[in-house]
């Protein structure tokens, strides 16, 4: 490699992930949030028995019982929330809305936590105190003055169960079925893929399937950094020596070395353990070419040879083989090499290893579902491991990894914009009112009805709905443009700042703090990845004594709401034994539901597939007949377009950034670079640290990123990646799935171009 020039803030990092490095990060972490007194305590309690769910990632617990298990980005999350930082009256009495919309969402949530309900007063352009009650009159007055398909119900997938499920039914009560959330940009593909292939939109495997698996194959997904606890699984697998392929256009540092800091030795010796036994650095939006030619190769033996595939399994459990074949065969393998970035000999080399395992696991992430064709990526896996009979058995099954710590939950309690007849049926027949059937919107769907004047309200349970959608161009002054905003949440964020004509602010209690009701302590509950539903009981002092909790405030908008509502609001809130118990009446899956979350570890949802059985239409697993092979983001010839990636660093929780390093990827201090291959870069006439500007290829608008530094990277030739959400401004919001919505985050055509200053 030639000598570089100096570029300030990129520097190699050689460590493994994980180990010592991850022990100061972590003491840094709480020393910049809160004392070195109550965090040690506060972080004992993530994750056992009697205490709450780590809100940082939704990767299970073995038993939920274990002793405190060390996690960097779960101590970042959970100091986050518990930060002796306040934001109170008397700041925003001193700044206006306008001025604060300057900063970044890293500066506006590192003011700390909200402290009081909250009013836009347009007059001083500030945000001022209210009486909760006071507000909730008000939320409730103009809601009862719009129609129902006018107000867009958004969700981030950190709200509790009981939350979401009180959510979606003041909003069905209500008459609405517009539930926009955060897994509209994440997942849907495996909620909308996943159906049609096993009959279930969620993972199939369980933690000890991990311990009895031959073969990993990761697809798009960066686990040290957003599922850190499922580094000790691979860590274990790892040690058992189990094939571990990876596919991922980045050298992401924990796919490669990790130190366990719960092992001793590997701490005390300066070790680490491989992750990846193979690394393919896929092209961004290659996954698709690259299943396919491994998928072909293993038609090929199983032609030559015969007994790779499992014939038993195929005839008895799926349907559709022969077109799925065809479809296979028929593409061409200059054209899987071309658009995957990999060769031939690659991908029989993974076909190879595949046909060798007995028990395998996909697991995969966005990487996979920020496509244009994620759907597809996601069928495609499934096919992988139905040609070999991997579902239903120890050892094997797919593995989506989820993104909030309860957006599975959040979905199987009725956050859906599709939900289906028979739970509309359940609602009514429980609860006496009848909810819409009618399709409501999505969150690209969301924001198109309300740049189009069709939605007027927006209520957001969470998150930071215009900075995590795409095309900020389009969505910040469609937000401003509607009636009424309420945003419940714990920290400010720039679509908080999006005010629109009336706009209320909601501070509500964490996850890590103590939630009393007329009924004393209540606990919430979650699901994880794996569909263990199990409770969380928060213990800390809330930040302030205005909060309340998120089903405390849905109730209280609901009541103000609809005056004659058949839901026993009052009830409900004063023991969430109460929604529990509403729950179970309307959700299957969730009989003796208070019972048996009061055992440790709580209990795991059915999931079909791991008894061989097949909730899709035909009553069978179904192979996919997919045409495409890119990832249909492709620029015109004459424009030298690259596909950009966009990536959350180490220390960033979505569009919650805790500080400005990625260390891994030797970025520090610093956010404004876009990774590039050497090559690229000399193609580009570009060298290492120089000033570019990133411009989307679309037709007509222009969607520009401005002075970004240009960083050598081992990334895969013709792919860029820079980070999200600065780089949100460069997606169209047309620019997805079309069918499931989810914006193409991991595939923009762009061009990169000499800063223009
Ligand atoms: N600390 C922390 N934890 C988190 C989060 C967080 O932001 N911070 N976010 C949570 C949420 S909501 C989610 S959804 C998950 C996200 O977890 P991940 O799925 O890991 O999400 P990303 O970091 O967006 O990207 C994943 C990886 O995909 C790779 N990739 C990009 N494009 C492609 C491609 O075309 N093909 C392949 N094979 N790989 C590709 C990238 O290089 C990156 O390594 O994590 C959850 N946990
Ligand atoms: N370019 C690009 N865009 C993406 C992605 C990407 O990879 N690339 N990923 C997408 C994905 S996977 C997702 S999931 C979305 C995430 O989209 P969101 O879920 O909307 O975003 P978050 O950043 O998780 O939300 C942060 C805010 O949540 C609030 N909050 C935190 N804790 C709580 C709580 O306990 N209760 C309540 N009520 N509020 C709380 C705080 O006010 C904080 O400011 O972004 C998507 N956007
Ligand atoms: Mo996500």
């Amino acid at each position: 490699m030639t000598t570089r020039r100096n570029v300030p803030g990129i520097r190699p990092y050689d460590e493994p992930a994980g180990g010592w490095g991850a022990l100061k990060a972590t003491a840094q972490a709480i020393r910049r949030q809160m004392d070195n007194i109550s965090a040690p305590i506060t972080l004992m309690r993530v994750n056992q028995p009697a205490g709450f769910d780590c809100p940082g990632c939704a990767w299970p617990d073995k038993e939920h019982r274990s002793t405190f298990q060390f996690c960097e980005n779960g101590a970042k999350a959970v100091t986050w929330e518990a930060t002796t930082r306040r934001v109170s009256p008397e700041f925003f009495a001193r700044n206006t809305v306008t001025s604060l919309l300057q900063k970044s969402d890293f500066e506006l949530e590192d003011l700390g936590r909200l402290t009081h309900p909250l009013v836009y007063d347009r007059a001083s352009d500030t945000y001022r105190a209210v009486e909760w009650e006071d507000a909730f009159a008000r939320v409730g007055e103009i809601l009862r003055g719009l129609s129902p398909n006018e107000v867009e119900f958004y969700t981030s997938g950190r709200a509790s169960n009981e939350a979401a499920y009180l959510y979606q039914l003041f909003a069905r009560e209500y008459g609405s079925n517009n539930f926009p959330d955060c897994s509209n940009m994440c997942h849907e593909a495996t909620s909308v893929g996943l159906p049609q292939s096993i009959g279930i939109g969620k993972g199939t495997v369980s933690l000890n399937d991990f311990e009895s698996t031959e073969l990993i194959i990761s697809i798009g997904h960066n686990p040290g950094t957003n599922h850190p606890r499922m580094m000790g699984t691979l860590h274990e697998a790892s040690r058992r020596n189990v094939p571990i392929i990876v596919f991922n256009p980045l050298r992401e540092r924990a796919l490669e070395r990790f130190t366990d800091p719960q092992n001793l030795v590997e701490m005390a010796t300066y070790g680490s353990t491989r992750i990846a036994s193979t690394y393919y650095q896929v092209a961004a939006g290659g996954d698709a070419a690259a299943l396919k030619g491994i998928m072909k190769a293993l038609l090929t033996v199983e032609r030559d040879q015969g007994q790779i595939l499992d014939r038993e399994f195929i005839a008895t459990h799926t349907q559709g083989f022969d077109a799925f074949a065809a479809s296979i065969e028929a593409v061409p393998w200059d054209r899987i090499e071309k658009e995957s970035g990999l060769s031939r000999a690659d991908l029989e080399a993974v076909a190879l290893a595949y046909a060798k395992s007995n028990a395998t696991i996909v697991t995969y992430g966005m990487g996979i579902t920020q496509h244009c064709n994620g759907t597809a990526n996601v069928r495609l896996i499934a096919d992988l491991l139905l040609l070999r009979g991997n579902f239903g058995k120890p050892g094997a099954g797919i593995c989506p990894l989820r993104g909030h710590s309860n957006v599975q939950g959040n979905r199987t309690v009725g956050i859906t914009e599709k939900p289906s007849a028979d739970f509309l049926r359940l609602i009514e027949e429980t609860c006496g009112f009848t909810p819409p059937s009618a399709h409501g919107h999505d969150a690209v769907q969301a924001v198109q009805a309300m740049i189009d004047g069709n939605a007027k309200a927006l209520i957001a349970l969470g998150g930071n709905f215009a900075v995590a959608l795409p095309d900020a161009q389009r969505s910040f002054p469609a937000i401003t443009g509607l009636d009424l905003s309420v945003h419940i949440g714990t920290k400010l964020n720039r679509t908080h700042l999006l005010v629109s004509k009336e706009a209320y602010l909601f501070p509500c209690l964490g996850r890590t703090e103590a939630d009393v009701q007329a009924g004393g302590h209540q606990s919430i509950t979650v699901e994880d990845s794996m569909s263990m539903v199990h409770a969380s009981a928060g213990k800390l002092t809330p930040a302030s004594e205005h909060l309340r909790s998120e089903p405390a405030i849905v109730a209280g908008i609901a009541r103000a709401t609809l005056p004659d509502s058949k839901v026993a609001w009052t009830e409900l809130i004063a023991n969430y034994d109460n929604v529990r118990d509403l729950i179970e009446r309307t959700v299957p899956g969730f009989e003796a539901f208070n019972e048996r979350i009061r055992h440790p570890g709580g209990f795991r949802l059915p999931i079909p597939p791991t008894e061989r059985q097949w909730h899709t239409s035909s009553g069978k697993a179904e192979f996919s007949v997919y045409e495409g092979i890119g990832s249909g983001t492709d620029a015109p010839d004459d424009i030298k377009a690259l596909r950009l990636i966009t990536i959350r660093s180490h220390d960033q929780y979505n569009t919650t950034v805790y500080a400005m390093d990625d260390r891994y990827r030797g970025v520090f201090g610093r956010r404004d670079v876009l990774f590039m291959n050497e090559t690229d870069l000399q193609e580009h006439g570009l060298e290492h640290g120089d000033l570019v500007d990133i411009e989307t290829v679309t037709s007509g608008r222009q969607l520009r990123l401005k002075n970004i530094t240009a960083i050598a990277y081992a990334i895969a030739k013709g792919s860029v990646a820079a980070y999200y959400p600065e780089a949100n401004v460069l997606v169209p919001l047309d620019h997805l799935d079309k069918e499931c919505g989810t914006p193409a985050y991991k595939s923009v055509p762009v061009r990169v171009i000499p800063a223009a200053r």
